[in-house]
């Protein structure tokens, strides 16, 4: 993490999510935006989420990135707190492959958003580069960071698959 204030928040529901959502703290390290990242259960430690979000404007944050599985309602929680906006990310590997969480963080009734990013590492990966998105709009050290990502992802795709 770096010492800079952090412009992105990551909570996870579990430190077992922690496997798939450092793969999101890697993508941002990459990217040079700095971040912080909590353990922070919208039903186990409410009080803590609470804290979390409550406080998240007023400490800078301009992106929360929230993971959970299961009956995943914590960025449903986290965007229920804030303005700021909240990208979810639902946990693969339980109730029918993570389609427990996929729904429960998608599918949030209007008034109260919450974007929601595909399941796993894949979609840990996706909400650091969607926050890397929203930053870039007032940055422009991110956003030329950000584009240089997806030049050398593109040149990175082999033309032919191996034989
Ligand atoms: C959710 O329940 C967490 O986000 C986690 O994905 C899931 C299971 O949590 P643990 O029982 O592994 O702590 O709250």
């Amino acid at each position: 993490m770096s010492d800079k204030s952090p412009l992105v928040g990551i909570v996870m529901g579990s430190a077992s999510d922690a496997q798939a959502m450092r793969q999101c703290a890697a993508v941002l390290e990459q990217l040079d935006i700095p971040y912080e990242m909590k353990v922070c259960s919208a039903h186990r430690t409410p009080v803590r989420a609470h804290e979390f979000v409550s406080t998240a404007k007023a400490r800078g944050l301009k992106v929360i990135i929230a993971a959970a599985g299961m009956s995943a309602h914590l960025a449903g929680v986290m965007a229920a707190g804030t303005h700021i906006p909240v990208l979810g990310v639902p946990m693969d590997g339980k109730l029918m492959g993570g389609l427990d969480a996929l729904l429960s963080t998608c599918n949030m009734p209007k008034g109260i958003p919450v974007g929601t990013m595909s399941m796993g590492s894949h979609g840990a990966v996706n909400a650091a580069l969607f926050a890397a998105s929203i930053l870039a709009l007032s940055d422009a050290g991110i956003e030329k960071r950000l584009l240089a990502y997806r030049e050398a992802q593109t040149a990175a795709v082999p033309e032919y698959p191996p034989e």
